[in-house]
């Protein structure tokens, strides 16, 4: 077992990565950024917006989503990392070693892994990985999702896949608890209320609560105990708050839809801290 880096390798401003889904069936934005170039114009957008990372995927890992083949998937994202490569840091969202290694051959330096598998990909190919925990897969993870103590069986699964991952030899590891991948309301919330129990693993954390549907069924409650979650594009307070919050505690990078006012808030929560 190895042991987790310095904690002053990756600087102190917490980093903001903004998402580019190329995909039809994304949850919060599926088919807007499917063609190409609309993905490509957005991920410039996101950068003149202060992104420090652009996330890539070509796969939905929403719940019950339609799995894509390798050679689709492909298709999907290199044109845009090769694209976009040159002006900002580019993550590949996936869980396929084919598609890992072809993005980071069109230029992605970071491997966004939400099956935590890919670690000997990002060993073999020299760049960075983000462990992310989740329970079950995307047909079947919001069932039933089930822990005896969520915070102890998240914090340790990350704390092994990021000590195997180091020894191999992967000099960048994140650990993601993996926000609604196979986790109730209650347990999202439990997560963030000890991203500090994370964060003293002592590999640096990475969060996405961005637009996801815990928000929608809060914001909902606050605004008069609807029944219904507020619709995904009306989760922004929500989504810049759990972001804020999660720095305030330690993480050091928030995956997000919406980078402007995220970077606004990450400002403000450095300048109080
Ligand atoms: N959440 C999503 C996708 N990838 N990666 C990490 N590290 N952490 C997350 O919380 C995370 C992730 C789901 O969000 P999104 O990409 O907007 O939706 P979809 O999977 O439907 O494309």
């Amino acid at each position: 077992m190895s042991t987790p880096p310095a904690p002053d390798r990756l600087g102190v401003r917490p980093l903001v990565m903004g998402i580019v889904n190329v995909t039809p069936d994304s949850f919060s934005d599926g088919g807007r950024f499917f063609d190409p170039s609309a993905a490509i114009a957005h991920a410039h957008r996101l950068v003149a917006e202060g992104a420090d990372i652009v996330d890539v995927g070509g796969e939905s890992t929403r719940p019950g989503a339609e799995p894509v083949g390798d050679a689709e998937e492909q298709r999907r994202v290199v044109p845009v990392i090769e694209a976009v490569a040159g002006s900002v840091r580019v993550s590949i969202d996936t869980t396929k070693p084919s598609v890992a290694r072809a993005a980071v051959a069109a230029g992605a330096t970071l491997i966004n892994d939400v099956s935590a598998a890919l670690d000997g990909v990002a060993a073999e190919t020299g760049v960075g990985w983000v462990a992310m925990h989740r329970q079950g897969t995307p047909a079947t993870m919001q069932l039933t999702p089930h822990y005896d103590d969520v915070v102890a069986e998240v914090s340790a699964y990350l704390a092994d896949r990021a000590a195997r991952a180091t020894a191999a030899g992967v000099a960048e590891v994140w650990v993601d608890p993996g926000i609604g991948f196979g986790k109730t309301a209650t347990h999202n919330l439990s997560l963030l209320r000890h991203v500090n129990v994370l964060v003293e693993l002592g590999w640096p954390v990475a969060i996405g609560t961005s637009r996801k549907q815990f928000l929608g069924r809060i914001l909902a409650a606050s605004d008069g105990g609807a029944e219904t979650a507020t619709a995904v594009d009306d989760r922004l307070e929500g989504s810049v708050a759990t972001a804020a919050w999660a720095v305030a505690q330690g993480a050091r990078l928030v995956r997000v839809h919406d980078v402007r006012a995220t970077v606004e808030a990450m400002a403000m929560a450095v300048a109080a801290a």
